[in-house]
């Protein structure tokens, strides 16, 4: 008896951690309405099943954007790197920015890890390919090429909320370097304000040699803007429930 209660436990955990994501998924998927969670599950999952998990191309995920594309809010969208946290918790409290994780596939596979393997048509959701094992792993893949879909419908005045506090600001090798900014074309999009989120030992300014860089490859003809503002009157602003969109810095 002990037996067969250990095995069919054992049995039962391990089917549900391999079935953990698509729960996730569905749940998070239906709290955005008017959409068919179903078939944009199919669409996400036939990206990286039965496949060699550090080779699934960024392109993989192109039926999965065809399937729950994204909506160009203009003047509202809200890009950011090394930041995440101040960002969130703003657009969390205050609805007058849109990232990449308030969109529907952004949300749902916010802090999800996946992958697939050869010779099975099964979600995994652990052993899988850290960001940097492999560069062509499902969850770096995805990220790109919903970063590039993002900022592909970037249009109007855009926000960046850069990190301040840290040697390169605006770095290289980050998604918003790499693949974000090449991707905001003028006249659709006709300013870039940077938004420098600065701490008590801030290293970096609006004068830091790498915006000069960001500068440098925005389209000709989007307006550049750099503006340092402390963390603390970021959240401080998000708080304040009489402070409308536009007023925080
Ligand atoms: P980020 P990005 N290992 O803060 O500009 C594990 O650097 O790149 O900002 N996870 C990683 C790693 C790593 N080495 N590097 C990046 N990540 C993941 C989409 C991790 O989840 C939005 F639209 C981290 O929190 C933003 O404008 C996230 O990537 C832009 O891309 C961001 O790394 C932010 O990308």
């Amino acid at each position: 008896l002990v037996i067969t209660v250990l095995s069919l436990g054992l049995g039962l955990g391990l089917r549900r951690e391999k079935h953990q994501i698509k729960p996730v998924f569905l749940s998070r998927c239906e709290k955005f309405s008017g959409n068919n969670c179903q078939k944009i599950w199919d669409a996400f999952q036939q990206a990286y099943v039965n496949q060699d998990p550090c080779k699934v191309p960024v392109e993989a995920y192109d039926p999965l954007i065809a399937a729950a594309p994204f909506k160009s809010e203009c003047n509202r969208m809200l890009f950011w790197s090394k930041t995440k946290d101040v960002v969130h918790d703003f657009t969390e409290k205050k609805d007058c920015f849109i990232t990449l994780e308030d969109t529907l596939l952004g949300s749902v596979l916010d802090g999800l890890t996946w992958c697939g393997k050869e010779g099975s048509s099964d979600t995994f959701t652990t052993g899988c390919p850290g960001w940097t094992d492999c560069e062509n792993n499902p969850v770096r893949s995805f990220w790109n090429r919903a970063s590039a879909a993002f900022a592909e419908a970037a249009c109007g005045a855009v926000t960046v909320m850069l990190n301040g506090s840290i040697a390169t600001p605006f770095h290289p090798a980050s998604i918003f370097a790499s693949v974000e900014v090449k991707r905001f074309k003028a006249p659709i999009v006709t300013n870039l304000t940077v938004v420098l989120v600065t701490e008590k030992h801030n290293v970096a300014r609006c004068t830091d040699p790498s915006l000069k860089d960001l500068r440098k490859e925005l389209d000709k003809g989007i307006q550049y803007n750099c503006k340092e503002v402390p963390r603390s009157e970021i959240e401080a602003c998000s708080s304040n429930p009489n402070i409308t969109c536009g007023t925080c810095w």
